[in-house]
């Protein structure tokens, strides 16, 4: 059975919606970031950037969320666009589009915002900039359409829900007056059985949800070594 390891966070919870949408069996494995169980060596043969979600299907090996949904729609031919050259070429730069953007500079937002040990103001307004940039950009995109690709949901939209959801956290309260048309397809997947399911994964396992030195020491490996 195909081995799924995750955490409640965003890209893994992407991850839990593509499965539970396809109703794929898979088994969930937790890895505990704030223990850090990223770092031992036998999940680092699975994922050697020490990061979830990562799959094992078979003989094959898949990290990072955007190459497992892509693997995973390929795989079953589901939540692609229609097969056309315009249609792949707009699925594969939405879908690093959210890699390279919406997911690193909102994660570096909530970083800067809820866990540098000094407030940057630099920092933090370059990376909520940024991640209210990207989000706008997904808001146009979905001013003029229903879904992210078409008219079809893909594992675009499941890529854009899994961060998007966030919005609160990553800008604060008052962000989503900003992006209405994120918003609907944000509470329109939300309200989707498949996605209650994904959120609600994380509570089969009890994770660690204290951010001691413990969790610093595991996730922000940077503060034991000065590189720069
Ligand atoms: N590009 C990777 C990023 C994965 C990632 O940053 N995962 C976070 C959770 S959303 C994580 O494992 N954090 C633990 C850590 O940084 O130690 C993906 O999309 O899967």
């Amino acid at each position: 059975m195909l081995k799924f390891y995750f955490s409640g966070a965003p890209n893994p919870t992407k991850v839990a919606l593509f499965l539970e949408e396809a109703g794929l069996a898979y088994e969930a494995i937790p890895v505990d970031t704030r223990k850090g169980e990223q770092h031992k060596l036998e999940y680092l043969a699975i994922n050697p950037n020490a990061k979830v979600p990562a799959i094992v299907d078979g003989d094959v090996t898949v990290f990072d969320s955007n190459a497992i949904l892509l693997y995973l729609a390929e795989k079953t031919g589901k939540f692609l666009p229609p097969k056309s050259d315009k249609l792949r070429g707009e699925l594969l730069s939405w879908l690093m589009f959210v890699a390279s953007g919406v997911g690193p500079f909102s994660g570096q937002s909530v970083h800067f915002r809820a866990y540098a040990p000094e407030k940057i103001d630099y920092a933090l307004n370059r990376y909520a900039y940024e991640a209210q940039r990207h989000f706008g950009i997904l808001d146009a995109r979905l001013a003029k359409q229903k879904y992210m690709i078409g008219d079809a949901y893909t594992i675009v939209d499941m890529d854009v829900w899994g961060w998007a959801r966030l919005v609160p956290t990553v800008l604060g309260d008052a962000a989503w007056a900003k992006f209405p048309h994120l918003k609907r397809l944000v509470d329109e997947i939300g309200a989707r059985p498949a996605a209650q399911r994904a959120v609600a994964l994380k509570d089969k396992h009890k994770f660690k949800t204290e951010m001691d030195d413990e969790a610093r020491r595991a996730m922000f490996r940077h503060l034991q070594e000065k590189v720069a």
